[in-house]
């Protein structure tokens, strides 16, 4: 039953009310955006309501409230445009089909099917995450199908699989954070990132629960932490070695726990026995006496979770350390019940449902498995093809970049993301995308990637796009919507429904509303590890939304997983044993700092959408290097002056702030802006081996006044 009674809607002819929720985060907050057109001058006057939900319980951040303004600027797509001589020129849809209908069909016939690319995001509904899926297996038959996600969610994703048999952002609800006695937050900042869930923590604080912050630097959500590890970047993994070393050597095992719904403890223990708590503080940076206070305060509390994002997981052993910290959970037993679980906190506002439902270049709907052949044949006759029709496995994003600059691939559709700012090694990325035969990009704005494609087709944005939306507990959310599109602009799922009719596969996309895709989404994901069966339309407007799985209309949705067994061999999760491993890329003479990289309060991944709303970008216009004042002293550097980074791959310039609370080795760069403070110009892009996430959170780079004379 709902928690909440909706507010009573006071609506005039002047007045437009539009039940809608914030389209960044992982939150999904729930709100109104309110039209008021009953001014004199006849101009619209926009105000907006947080609104009650069970995630959200009412709040919104500051990028909530101001989201309006990117969907209403003057400078959204209104129509298809296409390149000629370097320049955007108007196109009609139906010139534009037949012209992607005709490139892709040469390319195909010349170089085969796999030639022609798809690349996803973790912003699109649920229906049109799946559509693009259905679309690059049936309609194109392509291989190559990967999306932004596979920066964002791939690690904790491999690892919970591996590990507990699903993955799914939280294990619980987000209510049960108030009831744990001691919570480590692992390279997450959600004071920045998820800040209408501050309250959560800090209700927890104050019925006494203690929080371990592991970060490099200081903040918002450091700041909550009764103890901060100040882990040098990369870390996690040989830090969680340690705190797990002290768990067993202070008897903190939940024995019973253990011996009943786990394996590999003896090759877990074995290996921690070897290790030298000494030099795993000279590692990580961080003293064993705080290594042990932390563990031991975990391991002592009765009840406690663990969260990890991309601190942790954005590292070239992102899988391996997301499953050293599962470790902590299991060893102690922290799992399944009241106030005990884990998070992988979800970033994009559908990365998790984003991921479920064929984006990924080796799934199909409901987490099912290309590769797998009982797989390939339920959702072959969902689609009514055969399956043998359907295609292989590709590659991760960043290696479909790697496709591009063989020229592997030579035709790319890029729906709701901006790869060129967003990828690892962003200059090679370039360099790729400039040889495509053809590139075509949908958005709702000129996002950088969108300057360098041949053809640029105009979608809707979230006030004018319904659809259902998975929120960090697995909590699907249905997006109401009814503001008309602008110009000619259509709907993802729309697009490419009317585009595979110009490729002669109508028949397999027939859907004329929104919620028949979602029908169909329900079917091809039932009897999968995400099964949105039991999820209608009819209970998501009823219900505060509902948790997956859901196999059957009358199920309450799993609120909380693993209460008495894992989805996995003998029902037990697995403990690993994680090496000590360093990131890849090491300082040196010449690149004597690490960078490590992330976001800000203000601005949402590569600022596509935040910099277009000026209430917003007048907070951070541009972006900056956060520095020690003593490094920057060795340096040469002064606050507040524009500098030079330098990594063996690129170069940019962005402007020195100074803090002490960052570590001394490191220097931190936002990635929010492109061009010249396009962060991603320096990044490694070495992959982690399991999910082949790159490492973002650690590189090596040198920093120098970029003008001397005239900072
Ligand atoms: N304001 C804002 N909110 C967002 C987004 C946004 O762009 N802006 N993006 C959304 C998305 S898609 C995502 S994925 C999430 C991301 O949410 P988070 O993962 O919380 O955000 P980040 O800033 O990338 O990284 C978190 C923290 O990791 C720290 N860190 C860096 N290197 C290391 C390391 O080696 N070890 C450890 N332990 N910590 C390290 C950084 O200092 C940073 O404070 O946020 C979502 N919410
Ligand atoms: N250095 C560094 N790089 C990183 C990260 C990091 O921490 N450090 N984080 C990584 C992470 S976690 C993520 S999630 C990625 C994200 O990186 P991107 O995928 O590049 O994400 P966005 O900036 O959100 O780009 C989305 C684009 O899609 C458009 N868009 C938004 N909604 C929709 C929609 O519904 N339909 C369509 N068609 N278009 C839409 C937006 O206008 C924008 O142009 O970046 C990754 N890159
Ligand atoms: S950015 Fe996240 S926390 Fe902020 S309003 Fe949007 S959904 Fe909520
Ligand atoms: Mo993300």
């Amino acid at each position: 039953m709902s928690l909440f009674v909706k507010q009573e809607q006071v609506v005039s002819d002047s007045i437009h009310v539009m039940d809608t929720q914030c389209p960044f985060c992982s939150v999904q907050c729930k709100m109104q955006v309110i039209e008021d057109r009953s001014a004199a001058d006849g101009k619209s006057v926009y105000s907006v309501v947080p609104m009650p939900n069970q995630a959200s319980e009412g709040r919104l951040c500051i990028k909530g409230i101001y989201a309006y303004q990117h969907v209403l600027t003057g400078e959204r797509l209104l129509h298809p445009m296409v390149k000629r001589n370097g320049r955007f020129e108007r196109i009609t849809w139906d010139d534009a089909y037949r012209l992607i209908a005709s490139k892709f069909n040469y390319l195909r016939e010349a170089y085969g099917n796999h030639t022609v690319g798809l690349y996803g995001g973790g912003s699109l509904t649920n229906e049109s995450a799946y559509v693009l899926g259905k679309f690059a297996r049936v309609a194109l038959q392509t291989k190559y199908i990967d999306y932004n996600g596979r920066f964002c969610m791939s690690a904790a994703a491999s690892a919970g699989v591996k590990v507990f048999g699903i993955d799914r952002g939280l294990t619980n609800q987000l209510s049960d954070i108030e009831l744990a006695e001691c919570m480590i937050l692992a390279g997450t900042n959600i004071a920045e990132c998820q800040p209408t869930l501050m309250p959560y923590f800090k209700r927890a604080k104050e019925k006494g629960a203690i929080i371990i912050a592991i970060d490099p630097r200081e903040t918002g959500t450091t700041r909550i932490a009764d103890i901060h590890l100040r882990v040098k970047p990369g870390m996690d993994a040989t830090l969680a070695n340690g705190m797990l070393k002290v768990l067993l050597e202070e008897g903190c095992l939940d024995e019973e726990f253990v011996a009943n719904r786990t394996t590999g403890l003896t090759e877990l223990r074995a290996h921690l026995d070897s290790l030298d708590m000494e030099e795993i503080a000279h590692l990580t940076g961080v003293p064993s006496q705080l290594i042990r206070k932390a563990a031991l305060s975990y391991g002592k509390a009765q009840t406690g979770m663990v969260f990890t994002a991309r601190g942790v997981e954005q590292q070239t052993d992102g899988h391996m350390a997301v499953r050293n910290f599962l470790n902590l959970v299991l060893l102690t037993g922290k799992i399944g019940k009241p106030g005990c679980g884990y998070g992988a906190v979800t970033g994009q506002g559908n990365g998790q449902g984003g991921r479920e439902h064929g984006q990924k270049a080796d799934q199909l709907p409901g987490y099912r498995l290309i590769e797998n052949p009982e797989d390939r044949a339920y959702v072959a006759n969902v689609w009514g093809i055969d399956p043998s029709e359907l295609p292989g496995k590709g590659v991760s994003a960043y290696e479909m970049m790697e496709k591009v600059h063989e020229q592997e691939i030579r035709a790319l559709f890029v729906m709701g993301s901006n790869p060129l700012v967003s990828n690892p090694n962003a200059n090679f990325v370039e360099e790729g995308l400039k040889k495509l035969d053809f590139l075509v990009v949908a958005d709702f704005l000129i996002s950088e990637t969108a300057q360098l494609a041949d053809l640029i087709l105009p979608v809707t944005a979230f006030l004018e796009n319904a659809g259902t939306l998975t929120n960090l507990e697995g909590r699907v959310l249905l997006r109401e919507a009814d503001l008309a599109a602008p110009g000619e602009a259509k709907h993802d799922w729309q697009v490419l429904c009317e585009l595979a009719e110009q490729l002669g596969k109508g028949q397999f996309f027939q859907f004329t509303q929104v919620e028949d895709v979602f029908n169909e989404l329900r079917l091809a994901s039932r009897g999968g590890t995400a099964d949105y069966y039991g999820i209608t339309y009819e209970r998501l407007r009823k219900e505060e939304g509902v948790y997956w799985p859901c196999p059957e209309e009358g199920h309450p949705g799993a609120k909380r997983l693993f209460e008495s067994s894992f989805p996995l061999p003998a029902g037990r999760a697995l403990l690993t044993t994680v090496e000590n491993h360093l990131p890849k890329e090491q300082i040196s003479e010449d690149f004597p700092l690490y960078l490590t990289t992330g976001r800000v309060l203000v601005h949402y991944l590569t600022g596509v959408q935040t910099r277009k709303s000026p209430s917003l970008a007048a907070r951070d216009v541009e972006s900056f290097m956060e520095i020690h004042p003593s490094t920057a002293k060795k340096h040469h550097i002064e606050d507040a002056t524009l500098v030079k980074l330098t990594s063996k791959r690129g170069e940019i310039h962005v402007r020195s702030r100074f803090s002490d609370a960052i570590r001394e080795d490191t220097v931190f760069v936002p990635m929010h802006w492109g061009d010249t403070q396009n962060v991603n110009k320096l990044t490694n892009d070495e992959l982690d081996p399991t999910c082949k996430m790159p490492g973002f959170k650690v590189c090596a780079v040198q920093v120098s006044p970029l003008v001397s004379e005239y900072v």
